[in-house]
């Protein structure tokens, strides 16, 4: 039999500038969903969760089930959304400026909590929607609208940050690597509990790093996954200025309660402490 021919496409029309990064996440997002609802997952159990940005863009463009929350908030509606219905899958998209600044604490917490959900990070290492501001990731000493004089500081390791937050999947890829990208978000789809994936993504109009990430991508090998020892030597390889060779591939991944289930196994006691309450009232 022949089997139905999935389509991903909406009518929405791209406006992501030619060249941009986003376009390889995109290709390597549609490439894995395919994959999972070819393997069985039926299609609306699959959920997309924007934030706001040119990466966030990416519900706009596909024909899966999906929200945009606000600015740096959509981890925390993902979280919700996978409370929910713990059957979803659910996939956040946000930029390094949502993750890293604005939406920091939620970045912390959901992976402290270890909810399993996939966070995907598009880094273009600046606010790119707003014409190219500096984030957390930003090298020191790079020039863009809100640092005329370069930036003063040196930049965030966000691997590093994840690892240090205790999340049970660290990765990073990069968009003009779209196989690699795709075999990531599966193994961090496949993965329960908190998965992060980081992928570095040019921005040509900004930030061009297409050149620089070329010459110093390689496929990094942390002997031991589970080691938090050997996944920091790795991470700390690059330290998101000029020097360094960077790695990618899985960084970190260990195995540990996921907070859903937990929480699921909780909600008895705690409905039953509720009637204790009213009985008393
Ligand atoms: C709380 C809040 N702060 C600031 C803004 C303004 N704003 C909209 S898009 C954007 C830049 C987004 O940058 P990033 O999250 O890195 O995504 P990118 O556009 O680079 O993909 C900013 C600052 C906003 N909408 N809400
Ligand atoms: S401004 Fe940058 S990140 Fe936004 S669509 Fe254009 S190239 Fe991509």
């Amino acid at each position: 039999m022949e089997s139905k021919k999935i389509n991903l496409e909406t009518t929405c029309p791209n406006t992501w500038c030619p060249g941009c990064g986003d376009f390889g996440i995109m290709m390597s997002f549609k490439q894995a969903v395919t994959a999972l609802i070819e393997a069985g997952t039926p299609k609306e159990n699959i959920v997309v969760v924007g934030d706001i940005g040119c990466n966030s863009k990416i519900a706009d463009y596909l024909n899966l089930n999906s929200f945009i929350g606000l600015h740096g908030r959509s981890i925390s509606l993902a979280e919700g959304i996978k409370i929910g219905n713990s059957n979803l899958k659910v996939f956040v998209f946000l930029g390094d400026g949502a993750c890293l600044d604005e939406g920091i604490s939620h970045l912390i917490h959901a992976a402290k909590r270890n909810t399993n959900i996939t966070v995907i990070m598009h880094n273009n290492r600046l606010f790119a929607l707003t014409t190219g501001q500096f984030t957390a990731v930003t090298p020191k000493g790079l020039k863009t609208r809100s640092t005329p004089e370069g930036s003063i500081e040196e930049p965030l390791n966000p691997i590093e940050l994840l690892i240090a937050s205790n999340a049970s999947f660290v990765a990073r890829g990069y968009s003009s690597r779209i196989e690699d990208v795709k075999n990531l978000i599966l193994e961090a789809d496949k993965h329960k509990g908190f998965s992060f994936v980081e992928v570095l993504q040019p921005c040509v109009s900004f930030y061009n790093t297409i050149e620089f990430y070329n010459e110093r991508v390689y496929y990094g090998q942390n002997p031991n996954l589970e080691s938090k020892e050997s996944a920091m030597k790795l991470a700390r390889e690059w330290n998101y200025n000029g020097e360094g060779r960077i790695p990618l591939g899985i960084i970190y991944k260990t195995e540990r309660e996921v907070f859903e289930t937990e929480e699921a196994a909780l909600l008895p006691k705690v409905r039953n402490f509720e009637k204790c309450l009213q009985a008393h009232l």
